[in-house]
């Protein structure tokens, strides 16, 4: 085995008990089965009915008092145990989660792939049908609750026959068995459905408005929370990248998530609708369409339309988890309609859990531009069944930190929960701690040197994502260019060009719309700029497009090295697997440099101003 499983955050609780009970029934037992690390107190558990996830953890009598809700007794349970464990006082007062839903969303197909996963095959399915080993998904639910996770979606939004019978009386059963061995760690299931199951099950619509589909929808709901009775809700990915929805029969997308959410409202159920549409058939030559703008215009003029258990999931830029977005404008709009905000930690663009890239600087930046937090959270997972969970053994950590950042929101410390990682995960007294959070920290700052500049976005390869191609999607049909020529490159987004500034906030859509107040990290994404532009520290656009490539690869080298340093105090399995994805990735950061210094300098034939070699 190259990487322990259970070497996760969590290595040293005792197994996970088998016969949990309830969330609170479960933290009296993972406290007294632990106690060994409560330096000689003991802890105990109070119920306080009707106060959910808060918690509060006391001192009476010489020993620890965790008191809150349900769940909130479990997340004090473990916050006092790994508090303990790290050597700091566990005492705290009364704490909430800033997001209420706190999601984690696989793409997992049921014959076992995962849709842009990296780290092995489905936690969940093999072959068509539910093929799990229990043990491993109570470590999977106890890694969920020790974080504050309290929802996941363990299907693909892309939903692919057979998953699109979780919810039928076939596979309700086995379905509802695995939301039974998430319930002690509060984790509550959620489906991702196909917005035309009333087709394939017989009807000749699925039309929102048709009382034909009505009604199916509302025994379809009658039949799940009899097998599921704490059942979250549907997650739906509709008229989008194929999937079928109610543009289909010219319903509006409040028409179409109101049908689902009237079906799911007696039983308590929420409808967490993504706002991830867009044309992904436009044609290149096509300039005036711009797909950051689409999400905006399908939902923006929706405001209030929307039932009060949906859910609008959106994504936390506009395109699509590139490594630099601004955040997408509809966290500015729609006040009358709940909202998630939706980040993935599976590294789709970011390096595929080869490169390493620790993810909380892209959302202490969200949250340095988005005044008003919505209401719930969601990530796409980075899970899968390789023995150390992530692929990527540091790929840990971007897990270990959503769950902080879902419980703490505008508290949330990217350095902190890197800091509390890696002393859960290899000791408090691990020697090189300030080595790896350097690493950690500086990492997305590596990637996106090598990688594509100032906010440019889609010079990756189109088909897997991973590597170099600067016109792989130039000519495409998804809306993601970048129009370089011998000039210039990038697209105007301002009001002289697309108009996608005017969908941000009277202040922002000025300080974006102007180069001299755009923040220069966006540059590229909210202009199209001269190669010879000059930037603020007086380097023009193409020296800076250079400089970044030929340093990014440095220091992706700079990377390695740090790790071969830490062989001495590592797990010899951990190190080696990690190893082979440094070197990996020191391979893609050359290829990256060379591919994107050659592209623009074939453009403008003006070579690298320090001498460096540039490959024709
Ligand atoms: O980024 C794109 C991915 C698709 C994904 C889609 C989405 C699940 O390339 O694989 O489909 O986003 O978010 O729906």
């Amino acid at each position: 085995m190259p990487c322990d499983e259970k070497l996760c955050w969590l290595p040293f609780l005792q197994d996970v008990p088998g016969d949990a009970g309830g969330p609170a029934e479960l933290a009296q037992k993972e406290l007294a089965g632990n106690a060994a690390l409560l330096g000689g107190k003991s802890a105990a558990v109070s119920l306080l009915p009707g106060a959910g996830d808060g918690y509060e953890i006391l001192e009476r009598d010489g020993n620890y008092l965790v008191r809150g809700g349900e769940t909130g007794v479990l997340y004090g349970a473990y916050r006092l145990l790994t508090d303990c464990y790290r050597g700091e006082s566990p005492l705290r007062p009364w704490t909430m989660p800033a997001f209420s839903l706190r999601m984690l969303n696989h793409w997992d197909n049921m014959d076992g792939s995962v849709e842009r996963g990296y780290a092995g095959k489905s936690l969940f399915f093999a072959e068509d049908r539910f093929a799990y080993d229990p043990a491993r998904i109570r470590r999977y639910g106890r890694l969920l609750a020790s974080i504050g996770v309290n929802a996941v979606c363990i299907n693909n939004v892309n939903v692919h026959a057979p998953a699109d019978q979780l919810i039928t009386e076939r596979l309700l059963p086995k379905t509802a068995a695995l939301a039974d061995l998430l319930r002690p760690f509060g984790v509550r299931l959620l489906l991702a459905v196909d917005y035309a199951l009333p087709v394939t099950q017989g009807l000749p619509t699925a039309d929102p408005l048709d009382e034909k589909v009505q009604a199916f929808w509302n025994r379809q709901c009658d039949l799940i929370y009899q097998y599921i009775p704490d059942f979250l809700g549907f997650l739906v990915k509709a008229d989008s990248e194929f999937r079928p929805g109610p543009f289909l029969y010219h319903r509006s997308h409040a028409e179409g998530a109101n049908l689902l959410a009237r079906a799911l409202k007696p039983h308590g159920g929420k409808v967490i609708w993504r706002c991830f549409v867009y044309n992904c058939r436009q044609d290149w030559r096509d300039h005036a369409t711009d797909r950051p703008m689409a999400a905006y215009r399908h939902y923006a003029p929706l405001d209030g339309q929307f039932e009060d258990n949906v859910i609008l999931q959106v994504k936390n830029g506009p395109y699509d988890f590139q490594v630099r977005e601004p955040a997408s404008p509809l966290f500015y709009a729609m006040p009358n309609t709940v909202k998630a905000l939706e980040v993935q930690l599976a590294q789709e663009y970011t390096g595929q859990q080869i490169d390493l890239y620790y993810m909380p600087p892209m959302w202490e930046e969200w949250l340095s531009q988005v005044p008003d937090l919505p209401d719930h959270i969601c990530a796409v997972s980075n899970l899968g069944n390789d023995e150390n969970w992530t692929g990527h053994f540091l790929a840990q950590a971007n897990l270990y930190a959503y769950g902080r950042f879902a419980w703490l929101g505008r508290a949330f410390d990217g350095k902190a929960a890197a800091r509390e990682w890696i002393a859960l995960t290899l000791g408090s007294d691990f020697p090189e701690t300030e080595r790896l959070l350097s690493m950690l920290l500086r990492s997305r700052g590596v990637y996106e040197k090598y990688t594509s500049p100032l906010g440019l976005c889609w010079m990756v390869n189109i088909s897997h994502h991973y590597g170099p191609s600067p016109e792989g999607y130039e000519f495409s049909l998804w809306g993601t260019y970048h129009r370089a020529d011998y000039l210039a490159v990038g697209i105007d987004r301002t009001e002289k060009g697309t108009g996608y500034t005017r969908q941000y906030p009277k202040e922002l859509a000025e300080q974006y719309e102007s180069m001299d107040t755009c923040p220069e990290e966006m540059l590229l994404f909210f202009h199209r700029v001269r190669y010879d532009h000059m930037l603020r520290d007086g380097r023009t656009l193409l020296q800076r497009i250079y400089d970044d490539h030929f340093e990014g690869a440095e220091e992706a080298e700079g990377l390695l090295k740090d790790w071969v340093a830490l062989q001495p105090v590592l797990p010899d399995g951990i190190y080696a697997h990690t190893l082979d994805r440094f070197r990996r990735q020191v391979q893609n950061a050359r290829e990256w440099r060379d591919v994107i210094n050659t592209y623009f300098h074939r453009f403008t034939g003006t070579p690298d101003a320090k001498g460096r070699t540039i490959y024709d």
